[in-house]
């Protein structure tokens, strides 16, 4: 039988099996169509950017030498465009400042502007995805250990205007797109060794942030993401989970969760219920830590299948942004983002397939047994016939058909770059 019967056949099946719990797949279809993942620039050239030569620092690494790094601005593009190609759904795609249109130029980063990024935001609208956007604190002679909270005001001074510049960057692009932009604030601003003044770097921070959130600017959305250590950086970091969370309740705020962001034996998707009692919205930085913050490639794993089953159970989809986060150098970068964007999908899509209504029920009348048999039962209901379906129906790759399409662009794309 040809493949695209033998998944039409199989969606068939897999929709009365989910009709017969409550769910109605072609919806859910639906939502996983319309619900943009914003595809992360760094993964296509390892965080290295068009500012210069400095290389990585903040804390963050990549490793690995895979050949086929993208070098220039058309190159990461054009990578962005063949990942596209390939995906289902929708995609956004999330800047750093440092992937400007400096045209051969060095413009620092307290001289960023809109006109940088004028060719992204024309290239956004021909290619169909939308921007985000981030400042960036970490590869600059000024990063240091501190920025936002440096005591020395005129490195502090530096690092306000980058990010107040930065705004008003992501204002333009969410103006020009029709859609908010999402802003998200990471800076790598801890110590390395046992810290005395925590509370005085935290105090500077705090006012920094109030200063640069000054501005009305309607059309951007910013977020602030937490973290627990950077690699140079594991006595202190200012910007911590109890620090953001404070931060985002008190200013009402956009709190930004990473999944490597967390002790080994937490579980990010602990956090999503009570920060979505106290903060607007989240944004989620999707990426799997393995023994530490190490930004493998996203899979289907416990982890991200219950940070969206979290946030689906609290009917909080439309108060969540999704971002992929992570920078893998030693395998092929192209096939990274597929693997990544695919997992995320298929985990956001049996969260959608739950049959929460049914367990809200078993949970509200205290069936405790009913509740735990069915959430075991729907784990091994047939997602993937569903999965297929939503590609073959968008005339996307089904199955590892992709992997073939990722060695041709290899061969063809990739690697020519020498
Ligand atoms: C670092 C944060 C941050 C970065 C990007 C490149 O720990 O996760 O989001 O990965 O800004
Ligand atoms: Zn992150």
């Amino acid at each position: 039988m040809k493949k695209e019967t033998l998944i039409e056949q199989a969606y068939g099946i897999a929709k009365e099996r989910y009709a017969a719990v409550g769910i109605d797949t072609d919806k859910v279809i639906e939502t996983l169509e319309r619900t943009p993942i914003s595809l992360h620039c760094w993964q296509t050239d390892d965080v290295l950017g068009f500012e210069s030569n400095a290389g990585l620092s903040g804390g963050i690494q990549t490793t690995g030498n895979y050949p086929g790094r993208a070098r220039t601005i058309d190159e990461v593009r054009g990578d962005l465009e063949f990942v596209k190609s390939l995906l289902a759904g929708t995609q956004r795609v999330n800047l750093h400042e440092i992937y400007g249109d400096f045209g051969g130029k060095f413009v620092d980063r307290n001289q960023v502007g809109v006109e940088h990024f004028q060719s992204w935001i024309d290239w956004s609208k021909k290619v169909g995805m939308n921007l985000d956007f981030n400042s960036t604190s970490f590869g600059h002679p000024k990063s240091g250990d501190l920025s936002l909270a440096n005591p020395d005001k005129a490195i502090r001074d530096f690092w306000i205007e980058h990010t107040i510049r930065c705004r008003r960057i992501a204002d333009a692009m969410g103006k020009a797109q029709g859609d908010p932009c999402i802003m998200n604030i990471w800076v790598h601003d801890g110590l390395k060794d046992l810290t005395v003044e925590r509370k005085r770097y935290r105090e500077i921070l705090a006012a920094s942030l109030d200063e640069i959130m000054k501005e009305n600017l309607p059309h951007m959305k910013a977020c602030f993401e937490a973290k627990l250590f950077g690699i140079g950086l594991e006595s202190y970091t200012v910007g911590s989970h109890d620090f953001y969370t404070a931060y985002c309740a008190t200013r009402k705020m956009i709190y930004t969760l990473d999944t490597g962001h967390y002790e080994p034996t937490e579980n990010v998707s602990d956090f999503v219920s009570t920060l979505l009692m106290y903060v607007p919205e989240l944004m989620l930085h999707v990426s799997r830590p393995i023994r530490w913050d190490s930004d493998h490639v996203t899979i289907m794993n416990d982890q991200t299948l219950d940070l969206f089953k979290e946030i689906v159970r609290a009917d909080a989809l439309n108060r969540a942004h999704i971002g992929l986060d992570y920078f893998d150098a030693s395998i092929n970068r192209i096939g990274a983002y597929i693997i990544g964007t695919r997992a995320t999908q298929k985990c956001l899509l049996q969260a959608l397939l739950e049959p929460v209504a049914k367990l809200r029920e078993y949970e509200d009348s205290g069936r405790g047994f009913q509740r735990l048999a069915l959430m075991e039962e729907a784990k091994s209901l047939p997602f993937g016939a569903v999965y297929d379906w939503f590609n073959l129906k968008n005339g996307k790759p089904v199955g590892e058909d992709f992997i073939a399409c990722i060695e041709q662009y290899e061969k063809d794309v990739t690697s020519k770059r020498k």
